[in-house]
């Protein structure tokens, strides 16, 4: 089993990491990408007001009290039997609510509503695993090759990033990890930790820590909030998705940044809370998996002053041919083949991705201004994209 598929099933599309051996994986480039299905999401909707300029000047309490208000009234006007689910009072103003679509479209055509979205599933850029899980006695610290090319690693200590992902391992020995202030978003009796991988490897490419064990990260010991939005398959939705990012958008301050190491197809919503949200925190976003032109899919797509989409090389410098391409919006190539990083259950994988570049920029966004050293061969747009640097 070589390829990677994504199931789109009628409520959510599943991705599932195939069983890989390490022989099927010593070319990268070579894998078939998923094309990468945005199946909606059963009858849920996200609906966008109108911007209420006045909101800011209210705290969270009373901002999220107005929307809910506002919110209510809405369903009652057009005797839309469901509840609210999710409130957006930061990053967007706005709330889902599952209904008809025929009064979708009623509710869309409301004076005080900007535009209503059908929900869509969201998966995080897909990878491809080697290596194992799960690593005891912990192995001696290595640098890895991603880090070095980069310029880092540097001191991260007491900056803050918000991964947007499916959870970190909270008890990772080679992380340092904020448990008070990770979230998840999935509803239900989740928790914000991981029970893929995927976010853990993630925020151990940003912050591992300069110790004796595992590995190192761009920014060594800089502090990670799991802000949890994808499951164990590494799937989750727009409404989920824009949750966290809003979440980010309350709790962060300027000197943050927040990795979001995943995709899907466009969406207006998901955009519009990223682009705000950024006027708080930094953001680098993966540019995708599907190689294609990265502004067919949000929030890759996403161009603001605060906002860096990143694309994927090889250690030798050579495209990643899985990577998402285009500038606008890309800004920055990163390493993102062979990435060997912390994981799941105190353990350390090697992935490749789009997801795996996104943290080494993250990372040198924590230690301050990003330069550039170089340029990747073989960018297939024509335009090389400069290699991220210290
Ligand atoms: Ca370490
Ligand atoms: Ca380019």
């Amino acid at each position: 089993m070589k390829k990677l598929k994504i199931l789109a099933a009628t409520f959510l599309a599943t991705l599932l990491i195939a069983g890989c051996s390490q022989q099927e994986l010593i070319n990268p480039d070579n894998e078939t990408t998923p094309e990468l299905k945005s199946a909606t999401v059963s009858g849920k909707y996200i609906v966008v007001l109108k911007d209420d300029a006045d909101l800011v000047n209210y705290n969270f309490q009373s901002r999220n009290f107005r929307i809910k208000e506002t919110a209510v009234g809405l369903l009652k006007k057009y005797e839309i039997a469901s509840g609210v689910e999710e409130i957006y009072e930061t990053a967007l103003q706005g709330f889902t609510v599952k209904m008809a679509p025929g009064q979708a479209k009623k509710l869309g055509a409301d004076s005080s509503v900007k535009f209503v979205e059908a929900d869509q599933v969201i998966s995080l850029s897909p990878v491809v695993v080697s290596g194992r899980s799960g690593s005891a006695p912990q192995p001696i610290q290595q640098t890895p090759w991603g880090v070095t090319r980069v310029g880092g690693p540097g001191d991260g200590t007491g900056k803050t990033a918000w991964v947007i992902d499916t959870g970190i391992d909270p008890t990772h020995p080679d992380l340092n990890v904020d448990k008070v202030r990770s979230a998840t978003f999935l509803g239900g009796k989740s928790t914000p930790w991981d029970e893929n991988g995927h976010g853990t490897h993630v925020a151990g490419t940003i912050a591992a820590i300069d110790n004796e064990i595992g590995v190192v990260g761009v920014a060594a010991g800089a502090t990670v909030v799991s802000v949890r939005v994808l499951n164990r398959q590494g799937s989750g939705t727009n409404s989920g998705v824009i949750a966290g990012v809003n979440y980010v958008a309350a709790s962060g301050q300027r000197g943050d940044v927040a990795n979001m190491s995943l995709g899907g197809g466009v969406s207006q919503a998901l955009d519009d809370a990223v682009l705000n949200a950024s006027g708080k925190v930094d953001f680098a976003l993966a540019a995708g998996n599907e190689s294609d032109n990265a502004n067919n899919h949000s929030p890759a797509r996403i161009n603001g002053a605060h906002i860096y989409t990143v694309s994927a090389m090889w250690e030798s410098g050579a495209w990643a041919s899985f990577s998402n391409y285009g500038n606008p919006p890309v800004d920055y190539c990163a390493p993102g083949v062979y990435i060997y990083s912390t994981y799941k259950g105190g353990g350390y994988e090697t992935l490749h991705g789009t997801s795996m570049a996104t943290p080494h920029v993250t990372g040198l966004l924590l230690l301050g201004k990003i330069h550039t050293d170089g340029y990747v061969t073989g960018d297939p747009d024509g335009n090389a994209d400069p290699i991220a640097h210290r």
